[in-house]
């Protein structure tokens, strides 16, 4: 998906995640917050034809290259569109009540146990200061790690393959949680597919290779024209 980025669909009812969480709030987070990010990514790319034709995806993994003028602008929207795009796939009715398969053996080598990984997960998310998004990722040796990042900061921008984030902006939970982050999270493992979890990891251990070798060609081409502006 390019220029122009479009909302992408929910794929589930509002409704779908009740009670944990609330159909005004998937509302108000999916046709408000999320469509802000991908209208204002789309204004921040206007005229800068050369950026158009790639993904929000692309032009996180090479922030470092893109013109100063957008950075803020592709960090605060392509991180908020990227983001959410990920967090609406992963919170969806169905999957299994636990990680299976490759999945559940990486959390258990990477973190002990489930709980565990519950655990440290929710720590990140529930002690970041402010708004931001907790993050399960791959690394670039492929191995998963935990952390928070602040406001729509993407964990691509470091390099790092988001598997899944939750988001902690108050916009997320604060209508039926207010100020208890902690009930929201823990109301969020009730609403986290596995099944999707685990396509998502599945489609990065499959394919790194041609993956990786677009990323760095395309780190070459931006690098090019980038200097010249
Ligand atoms: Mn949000």
């Amino acid at each position: 998906m390019s220029y122009p980025f479009s909302l992408p669909e929910l794929g589930y009812d509002y409704d779908a995640l009740e009670p944990y969480i609330d159909s005004k709030t998937m509302e108000i987070h999916h046709s408000k917050h999320f469509a802000g990010y991908t209208n204002n990514l789309n204004a921040a790319l206007e005229g800068h034809e050369k950026l158009q034709k790639f993904s929000a995806e692309q032009l996180l993994w090479h922030f470092d290259s893109l013109p100063t003028s957008v950075q803020t602008a592709v960090r605060n929207n392509g991180g908020g569109f990227v983001n959410h795009k990920l967090f609406f796939r992963v919170i969806a009715p169905g999957g299994p009540e636990a990680p299976e398969g490759m999945l559940a053996d990486m959390i258990d080598d990477s973190f002990g146990s489930l709980d565990a990984f519950k655990e440290k997960l929710s720590g990140a998310a529930g002690t970041r200061f402010g708004s931001g998004w907790g993050w399960l990722a791959l690394n670039s040796f492929g191995e998963f790690e935990v952390f928070s990042t602040a406001n729509q900061d993407s964990p691509m921008m470091d390099g790092y393959v988001p598997v899944f984030g939750v988001d902690v902006w108050e916009h997320a939970y604060y209508l039926k949680y207010q100020n208890r982050r902690p009930d929201y999270l823990s109301a969020f493992w009730n609403v986290l597919n596995w099944d999707v979890v685990a396509d998502n990891l599945a489609r990065v251990i499959g394919g790194p290779a041609p993956m990786l070798k677009a990323l760095e060609d395309f780190g070459k081409e931006i690098r090019k024209w980038a200097d010249k502006l």
